[in-house]
């Protein structure tokens, strides 16, 4: 190899003409790297483990723990709760017509029948002609109490008339009577009587029958202990307007109530009503507001005061629009209401405003749009 690369030196060399005794270093090969083999690497037994036989545990006696003495924590005073009362329907909202889910009737029945002018929602009036106080009775379902435990009655109740008595009952294994009370006429007032139960179950009974006057009962309570459901009558407010519902008159006239523009299309429904059995129609064909106006006799108001004017109303199709306005017989300006749109259920509307006049008609002016409405219960309250 060397000899052949020298041979082809010299030749090249002689070619260019150049002395074959001129030395040229030869060029330097550089070294082909050899491949280091990888070094297999051994494989490492795994060292087997010599199984660790498991300690039998020494069952460790329970060491006897000295019960530490509960520090004695200064019982905090919860607020009482209000007591619940045992009676279902106490507040006289559920039943139908004359009927009140949970109550009976046992003596006097045509006489006690359903109002709205209550507490809230449905009440009781109870129309005694005077007589014994058994004779116009009024009985919840049985309730349980726990005999030789205290209780307390309580229930809402106003009169047409002064010095009507009443009284609470127990209709347990003995008759328990409460003592006779006598209800002022005006605002609601509460009613109670406390017994201590002498049997497990028993009836919480309104005898009612004792004197000649109408009473309207609503929130009936009974609990346990000697305090009375608390609470109030949040409609203590007479109503200030006659015939507030409507049921009274002669066809499409209504007793205390006039028609001041839009006489022929102001009527009376039979099946649209919201409470009873007559409410008002007003078919508007649409135009001014006061040109259909249904007018309130007078109120006595107090100038400076609040009052609040509602109704229940709601429209054979949607959209109509309506107002409350006043009129005080010219001594001062009409107040009015806003624009109120009315769907087609029933719904409650209202309006507040301060009396400027000691006399106070509330109208309704229901002449804005093509609509027929249906309105029942109008009233107006401080
Ligand atoms: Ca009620
Ligand atoms: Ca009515």
């Amino acid at each position: 190899m060397k000899n052949l690369i020298l041979v082809s030196l010299i030749t090249i060399l002689t070619a260019c003409g150049g002395s074959s005794n001129d030395i040229i270093p030869s060029p330097t090969l550089a070294p082909t790297a050899e491949p280091t083999a990888e070094p297999t690497a051994e494989p490492t037994a795994e060292p087997t483990a010599e199984p660790t036989a498991e300690p039998t545990a020494e069952p460790t006696a329970e060491p006897t723990v000295e019960p530490t003495v509960e520090p004695t924590v200064e019982p905090t005073v919860e607020p009482t709760a209000e007591p619940t009362s045992i009676l279902s329907n106490g507040n006289l909202n559920e039943g139908d017509g004359d009927e009140f889910t949970n109550w009976g009737k046992w003596n006097g029945g045509p006489n006690l029948t359903a109002v709205t002018d209550s507490c809230s929602g449905r009440a009781l009036q109870a129309a005694s002609s005077g007589g014994n106080a058994w004779e116009l009775q009024f009985v919840s379902d049985e309730v349980t109490m726990v005999a030789d435990t205290q209780y307390t009655a309580s229930m809402w109740i106003k009169a047409d008339a002064a010095d009507g008595i009443v009284r609470f009952s127990l209709n347990g294994a003995s008759p328990q009577y409460g003592v006779d009370e006598t209800v002022a006429t005006g605002d609601w007032q509460q009613i109670t009587s406390s017994f201590t139960a002498n049997d497990t179950n028993t009836r919480l009974q309104l005898d009612l029958g004792a004197s000649s006057v109408t009473y309207t009962i609503d929130n009936i309570a009974l609990v346990e202990g000697g305090t009375a459901l608390a609470g109030v009558c949040p409609e203590n407010n007479p109503e200030l307007l006659l015939n507030s519902d409507l049921e009274t008159g002669d066809g499409g006239e209504f007793t205390n109530w006039g028609k001041w523009n839009g006489d022929t299309v102001l009527t009376v429904t039979t099946t649209e009503v919201h409470s009873g059995s007559r409410a008002l129609q007003a078919a508007s064909p649409g135009g001014n507001a006061w040109e259909v106006q249904f007018v309130s006799d007078a109120a006595t108001t107090e100038v400076g005061k609040a009052y609040t004017a509602s109704m229940w109303i709601k429209g054979a199709v949607a959209d109509g629009v309506v107002r409350f306005s006043t009129n005080t017989d010219g001594a001062t300006d009409a107040q009015y209401g806003p624009d109120t749109t009315i769907g087609t259920d029933w719904q409650n509307i209202t309006w507040g405003f301060t009396a400027d006049s000691t006399s106070t008609r509330l109208v309704l002016d229901l002449g804005a749009s093509n609509v027929t409405y249906y309105i029942d219960e109008i009233s107006l309250k401080e």
